[in-house]
This record gives structure tokens, C-alpha cells and sequence, in this order.
């Protein structure tokens, strides 16, 4: 038996223009190595898509590489994730679902108010494959409170649980804030744990459990995640072996400078200086910058002939973080927070407590307003007529308040 298994390709993530087709890209060749590799099936485990109603063109894409794979008879066994599933029900997935594209395999009944999980079997291998699907928040802890697995556990045969949660136990330690869960929620005895949301690459073998494995993304979503991972890939597991095969769409040239005691002029040398003899061609460019300044304000930093200078060289795309650079005089103020994200969060956790709504702890009151933050600041895509746009918005925000808007 040999398959894939993939997860977060966040189909559609990245705003900017010259990356919003990256994710498909990575996909499109994801799907060319399980062709090759010859696999029986391919299991994604969940954030297929960054949202619940992806774009045209890529959702077309995508529709076009899961028609061919059920055209070679390479089944698809996918749950959803944090990103495509939606609170109202209504999801894409269930679309292309309908049309036998994939199967979703949380499928099950409620019985005396707990949660009976049925198996779907792989005709080719006789493989037995179910699931929890990844909600907003991680809500989906309960599914996993109520969780009949004595049925699951006893089950024979070979066993892939398809899961879209972080486990206490596989955590790095800088994903602390992120919502997890123990290892001891997930039914016993299963061959093979696939899981996503967690956009780490890793795989243990766990006694009493099996084989646990994350991917990771299929290309990093992020700024951070760019610099830690560089690039994305997914598993290929044969037998007892299990392999990662890296997804590769750019270089990554990276460029960290600690700030303290220059000035703005002597770093923008020392970024030109480092970058003179890089080849950057095909290459994103990020530069972190941190520190407090000796002498201006960070925005003295001519970041304009900086980035003329790095696309002059051919990098495909140049980022930069800056907001933990500090000028002499914002010192003073005695701020401890080193980026805008801690500045909000000071901000917000000091006025928590006024809204006034029933089971609305602190911590989902700080959650949801720094959701609705990041959606509110949302801007127009390319292409995107206004009223679409609003409605993008709207529909954001009724996802999150959790209403029909
Ligand atoms: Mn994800």
C-alpha cells in the first residue's frame, strides 16, 4: 500500500498578486508527484482552501487536477479544516464532494448524544479511513469529548484517522498559543494519524497510538512561515516507511539584522551589502529587522532603493518585517510590546470585559476581536468588484460573530 498524504494547501492564501497563485502552484505539482509516485490514494487533511468559497480560477484549477486523478482511479480522502469549514454548513467541499471528487471521511451519527464514527473503506487496498473535520477556534474539541472509540479501536484491518488539530504532545514550543489538544483525545490503535492545521513538519511513532505525522503546508502561508520552512511538501508513505517530499517554487533568501546602535543609513548598507554577491534569481527576499535604533525613526530606512536594488538583482519577491525596530524616543515611552501584533493585543486585553454577552469568556472576547481586526482591515483584491468585495467582508464577519448577515 502506498499514499499521499497532505494537508493545509490553503488554496487562494496570499493577497499579493505575484504570490495568490503560489498555494495552486504548489498543489498542481503535489499532485504530479502522487501521479508519478503512483499512489493508491491521497488523503488531505483539511484547509484544502484558505476559505469556505474559494476563487473561480483557482477553485477551476483544482477541480481540473481532481477529475484527472479520478480519472487514473487515485481516490481522495480529505476532512475539512479550520480555513474551509464554515459555521453555516455551506463549504465548496461539499460541492465537489457531490460531484465524486473527493470523499469527506467524518461521516458518522449521534447516538445518546455521542459521536459514532463510520469507516470509509478504500476499494484498492481495503484501507479504513475516518475522522474529525478542523473548526474555527479548535471548537472541535468536543467532537473529540464525545467520541465513542471503543468500535474504532477494535475495528482490524489497516486504519488511517484523518485529523485538523494540534496535539499537546507534537507541539513546538513556539505554537504555544496555539489551541490544542492531548494525544489521549485521539481513538487508540490506528496505523496512521493524519494530521494538519499545525503547520509543522513532523512524524512519531507513538506506542499505543501509531504513527503520527504532519506535513506541514504545502507552501508557507506566511512571512514566519516562509523563513522556518522555506518551502512546503507532504508525505509519501509506503508500507512502514514514510518519506517527506519537499515542494519547491522558489528560493527563499533570508536576512536578519539586529539594529542596535546603527542608523538608518548603515543598515540599509549592511542589507545592500549582504545581498551584493546573492544570486536572487526566482528568489523571495525576506528581511526581519529588530533593534533600537541609534540615531532616526525606522521609517528613515530607505527601504525604496533597498527593494529597487534587490529586483534590479531579479528577486521575485521582496518582504520585510520591521516593526520590531525602535527609534531611541519610542524607547522611552517604556513599551514593552516589540511589534504591532503585541501593541493590539496590550491594547485589547486591557479593555476586555465590556461587551456584555452570554458565554462569552475573556479569552473568545480577545479571539474575536482580533478576528474581526483582521477581517475589517481586509482590502479590495485585484479584480474584485466593490459590491464583492462587501459581501466578502460581510460574509467574513457573519462567519465569525457566527449569524446570517
Ligand atoms: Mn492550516
Amino acid at each position: 500500500m502506498k499514499f499521499a498524504h497532505l494537508a493545509d494547501c490553503h488554496i487562494g492564501s496570499w493577497r499579493d498578486p505575484k504570490l495568490r497563485d503560489t498555494s495552486t502552484n504548489a498543489f498542481i505539482k503535489a499532485i504530479g508527484k502522487c501521479i508519478k509516485e503512483n499512489v493508491d490514494f491521497i488523503l488531505i487533511a483539511g484547509d484544502l482552501f484558505n476559505t469556505s468559497f474559494p476563487r473561480l480560477d483557482n477553485l477551476k484549477t483544482v477541480v481540473t487536477k481532481f477529475k484527472q486523478l479520478k480519472d487514473l482511479n487515485i481516490p481522495v480522502y480529505i476532512v475539512p479544516g479550520s480555513h474551509d469549514y464554515s459555521p453555516s454548513g455551506k463549504t465548496i467541499l461539499d460541492v465537489l464532494e457531490e460531484a465524486g471528487l473527493f470523499v469527506n471521511v467524518f461521516k458518522g451519527s449521534v447516538e445518546n448524544g455521542k459521536l459514532k464514527l463510520n469507516f470509509t473503506v478504500d476499494k484498492k487496498t481495503g484501507a479504513k479511513i475516518t475522522g474529525i473535520l478542523g473548526k474555527r477556534g479548535s471548537l472541535e474539541k468536543t467532537y473529540y469529548e464525545k467520541l465513542m472509540t471503543e468500535h474504532l479501536e477494535k475495528e482490524d484491518g489497516y486504519k488511517i484517522f484523518l485529523f485538523h488539530s494540534g496535539i499537546d504532545e507534537l507541539k513546538p514550543k513556539e505554537m504555544e498559543n496555539i489551541i490544542s489538544q492531548p494525544l489521549s483525545l485521539l481513538p487508540k490503535g490506528f496505523d496512521y494519524y493524519a494530521g494538519g492545521h499545525v503547520h509543522i513538519v513532523d512524524n512519531k511513532q507513538i506506542e499505543g497510538y501509531g504513527r503520527i505525522a504532519y506535513p506541514g503546508p504545502l507552501f508557507p502561508n506566511s512571512f514566519a512561515e516562509l523563513e522556518k520552512l522555506e518551502r512546503g511538501g507532504f508525505f509519501i508513505v509506503e508500507d512502514d516507511n514514510i518519506r517527506w517530499e519537499p515542494i519547491q517554487i522558489y528560493n527563499v533568501g533570508r536576512f536578519e539584522l539586529n539594529c542596535n546602535h546603527l542608523t538608518p543609513e548603515e543598515i540599509k548598507n549592511s542589507i545592500l551589502n549582504h545581498f551584493k554577491n546573492k544570486e536572487l534569481n526566482n528568489t523571495v527576499v525576506l528581511i526581519r529587522l529588530n533593534g533600537v535604533l541609534e540615531s532616526g525613526k525606522p521609517s528613515d530606512i530607505d527601504f525604496k532603493e533597498i527593494f529597487n536594488f534587490l529586483y534590479d538583482k531579479s528577486a521575485y519577491f521582496v518582504m520585510k518585517s520591521s516593526h520590531a525596530v525602535t527609534s531611541k524616543e519610542f524607547e522611552e515611552i517604556k513599551t514593552d510590546a516589540r511589534n504591532v501584533e503585541d501593541v493590539e493585543s496590550f491594547l485589547i486585553k486591557e479593555h476586555l470585559g465590556q461587551i456584555k454577552l452570554e458565554n462569552l469568556t475573556l479569552e473568545k472576547e480577545e479571539e474575536l476581536i482580533k478576528n474581526l481586526m483582521k477581517i475589517l482591515s481586509a482590502e479590495k483584491q485585484e479584480g474584485e468588484t466593490v459590491p464583492d468585495f462587501e459581501r466578502r467582508v460581510k460574509e467574513e464577519v457573519g462567519r465569525v460573530l457566527e449569524i446570517e448577515l
